[in-house]
């Protein structure tokens, strides 16, 4: 343990990558949908580009995704093998309570399937923190935190990756992370 307050063990198992998640080869990324699952601008709208047609004809058969939970589908065309599709909070629609409690809930649920999935490795966006506009700072906290209290209860995924868009947020990850590089 450090000054983040996260297991050494536990925090070789988190990675801190900038780019374009649709470009990941790992078991799963995680897409910030909302809860049609029928597609959108920012991270949907790129993952469902990168993934074809056919990921939005998975999507139909599912039926939509309350805020909160999480749904897995195939890659299609993306280098990932799984999308799992997790539905965070429009944060001007809830005390900060609530929505610091739906964000950690799609984390969790995510994490859930890709380990009953057998998924080893997953890679997540910045959930909620663009459209949906939840501040990055609190954001990256609740996800830091989530996945580290996951990684040290289960084996999979052995590694979870935070994929952010901008320097700035891999800079915010790594500070709340204790990487140093
Ligand atoms: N790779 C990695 N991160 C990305 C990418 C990418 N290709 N593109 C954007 N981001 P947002 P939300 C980052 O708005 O706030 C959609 O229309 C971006 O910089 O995509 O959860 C959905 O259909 C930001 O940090 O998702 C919903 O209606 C983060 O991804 C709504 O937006 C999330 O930004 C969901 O809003």
């Amino acid at each position: 343990m450090d000054g983040t307050g996260i297991d050494l063990i536990v925090r070789e198992r988190m990675k801190v990558v900038e780019g374009d998640i649709t470009r990941l080869d790992v078991d799963a990324i995680v897409n910030a949908a909302n809860s049609s699952l029928l597609g959108g601008g920012g991270v949907d709208g790129a993952i469902h580009r990168a993934a074809g047609p056919g990921l939005l004809a998975e999507c139909r058969s599912l039926g939509g995704c309350p805020t909160g939970e999480a749904r897995i589908t195939g890659g299609h065309e993306l280098p990932a093998r799984h999308v799992i599709h997790t539905v965070g909070p429009i944060y001007d629609q809830h005390l900060p309570v609530e929505a610091a409690r739906l964000l950690r809930s799609c984390y969790v649920e995510s994490l859930r399937l890709a380990e009953e999935a057998g998924l080893e490795t997953i890679a997540f966006p910045g959930i909620s923190t663009g459209v949906y506009h939840y501040p990055k700072t609190e954001a990256c906290a609740v996800a830091a935190s989530a996945a580290a209290e996951w990684l040290a209860a289960h084996h999979l995924p052995r590694v979870v990756t935070f994929c952010c868009f901008s320097v700035a947020d891999a800079a915010l990850y790594r500070a709340r992370l204790g990487i140093v590089d």
